[in-house]
């Protein structure tokens, strides 16, 4: 089996819901649709979300380095060479979701040839996730109520706050409200995507204490090394690298250096084969991880969820998996379905995600 060729589609879905956090927002998914086609006739998929907010990356340049610069260095390979392909890729520095989703779609053409399902071929430890669902900025009783909906249509009983506002009182009084109108039983935690400076997180800690809250992503630069280390160090719940470890050389420095002490996992930066080596590094120092969301539509999550229920450490908490449900639309031909609060991997080879090429024809850009 020899790669033949390999398509960047871009295309754009509007969302009916737009998602606003502190580095960004988000009104359409103008992502990039991976498509390699081996000389036996399968094709293996993947979805790119351009994030230049995060990793600098856009749509144009996704569809540049995967045209130009892997497309012609992977062409001809056996598809079950990842460890080429990986080394190739990593000719050219930085790229990272252009690189995971080549990686995501050579896993999925490994699964067909197989005729076995990528979750199983990645460890198959669980048959489906628990879903966080991720609450972007919004007046705090707004918050509450997108909460409840959630838990009543979804069973979704964990949730992920966007903060990193200001003045701090507009964040710390929307944990007090989720808290008090949720109840106990609900888990909720923190992503400031760096909006902070490493003393106002430790502010916000303070004055959400006894709150149960379960960890704090991203507070501050992690390149605002010192203030950082002090806050992990003085925090009582897990500070969560997210865009500061897309790599696993990156998740070693930040947690070797205490920049963070729990990782976030997204498949769409990282792809299947660099985030197994992120999760050993995890497992093996005894760090928690989550299996976060880049703002994936359905082709994402799915990804998302076959790597996350396919190893222990990595379906034990709920993995960020609903924002697809914000989407006008998908190009996923079977929609993903969110029942009791979890999503199911796919019981066929591959990893499942299987395109609507009608709706490919409707929202593709390049046609
Ligand atoms: C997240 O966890 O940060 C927002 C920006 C980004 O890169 O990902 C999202 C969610
Ligand atoms: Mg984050």
């Amino acid at each position: 089996m020899k790669i033949e060729r390999i398509e960047a589609i871009p295309y754009s879905i509007p969302y009916t819901h737009p998602l606003r956090f502190a580095s960004g927002e988000v009104h359409a998914a103008e992502h990039v649709l991976i498509r390699i086609t081996t000389d036996d006739g399968l094709v293996g998929i993947a979805d790119t979300p351009p994030r230049p907010y995060t990793y600098g990356e856009t749509q144009a340049s996704i569809m540049a380095v995967v045209r130009d610069i892997f497309a012609p260095a992977l062409t001809g390979l056996d598809p079950l060479d990842r460890e080429k392909a990986q080394r190739i890729m990593a000719r050219t520095v930085h790229n990272d979701t252009a690189k995971g989703a080549v990686d995501i779609a050579l896993w999925d053409l490994i699964g067909k040839s197989l005729g076995t399902p990528v979750h199983k071929l990645l460890g198959g430890y669980a048959d489906s996730m628990r879903v966080s669902h991720m609450l972007g900025f919004k007046p705090a009783q707004e918050l509450l109520e997108e909460a409840q909906r959630f838990g009543e249509e979804y069973g979704i009983t964990t949730f992920k706050l966007k903060t990193g506002r200001r003045p701090l009182s507009l964040d710390v009084e929307a944990v007090h409200v989720l808290r008090e109108g949720l109840g106990d039983g609900v888990e909720i935690y923190l992503d400031a995507n760096r909006g902070w400076t490493a003393n106002e997180a430790m502010e916000v800690l303070r004055r959400t204490d006894g709150l149960g809250l379960t960890a704090l992503e991203e507070p501050c630069d992690a390149s605002e090394a010192m203030g950082r280390r002090r806050l992990v160090q003085h925090s009582a719940i897990p500070i969560t690298g997210d865009e500061s470890v897309p790599t696993p050389g990156d998740v070693s420095r930040e947690l070797l250096s205490g920049g963070c002490n729990a990782i976030c996992i997204k498949t769409a930066r990282s792809g299947f084969t660099q985030a197994t080596e992120i999760l050993g590094l995890c497992t093996g120092l005894g760090v928690d991880v989550t299996m976060g969301n880049q703002i994936d539509t359905q082709i994402g999550s799915l990804a998302t969820v076959t790597f996350g229920a396919a190893h222990e450490a990595s379906q034990r908490r709920a993995g960020e998996l609903s924002n697809f449900l914000d989407m006008a639309d998908d190009l996923l031909a079977e929609p993903l379905e969110i029942h009791d609060g979890a999503i199911r991997v796919r019981e066929v080879p591959g990893v499942g995600a299987e395109i609507d090429e009608d709706k490919l024809a409707r929202y593709r850009q390049d046609a």
